[in-house]
């Protein structure tokens, strides 16, 4: 907390650059009153972009993010980086992860289509779930590559993730369903609890 009792902006930047990626990424998880979010994401994907965008606006969170990535090979460098120093980036913007909820559940209907998120903002890394995908790509995301990006992201924060889609036909609807359930889960879990307490017994969270 500030020395005038009000919570800090929580926001982090990450630059990653390998000889396969180039990315820059800055995630803020809280706004002042009355200011808009921003979101302008980049990677080079259009259906990784929409998934990144629903993700950021139904999170309430601020994204920019920019990426330089070797599309000429396939998706996969980008898609995984990219969630990579997403992850990151909610992992430093969170800092100490005092305060906070830890926990967090998300449902999101889109149409047919029904998903479940649940997160742990616990410190240890690990994704599971079953999204159902049937087709090869949505658009140029491969989805094979959607599982790996939420394995990715739960890596790079080190949280706990399981995410479900429960029902679903089109495999369009049930990834951006899977996002936004992220997306709520993410709200939740990251929600201040009015306490300085790191919600754990072992007393630390960070990394
Ligand atoms: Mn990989």
């Amino acid at each position: 907390m500030a020395p005038n009792g009000t919570h800090e902006i929580r926001t982090a930047t990450i630059s990653r650059k390998t000889g396969e990626t180039d990315i820059t990424v800055t995630l803020t998880l809280d706004h002042e009153p009355g200011t808009k979010q921003v979101i302008d994401v980049n990677t080079g994907i259009g259906f990784f972009d929409h998934m990144l965008s629903a993700l950021a606006k139904h999170g309430k969170m601020s994204l920019s993010l920019q990426c330089k990535g070797d599309l000429w090979i396939d998706d996969h460098h980008t898609a995984e980086d990219c969630a990579i120093a997403l992850g990151e980036a909610f992992k430093e913007a969170l800092g100490e992860r005092r305060g906070i909820r830890r926990y967090g559940t998300g449902f999101a209907p889109l149409d047919e289509a029904l998903a479940r998120a649940v997160l742990d903002i616990s410190s240890r890394p690990y994704f599971c779930g079953d999204l159902q995908l049937r087709r090869e790509k949505i658009g140029d995301l491969s989805c094979e590559m959607i599982p790996h990006i939420f394995q990715s992201f739960a890596q790079g924060a080190g949280v706990t993730l399981h995410v479900d889609v429960l029902r679903g036909e089109n495999d369009h609807h049930k990834s951006e369903s899977a996002f936004k359930a992220l997306a709520l889960a993410i709200r939740e879990a990251v929600q201040r609890d009015g306490s300085n307490e790191v919600p754990s017994t072992k007393g630390v969270l960070a990394l």
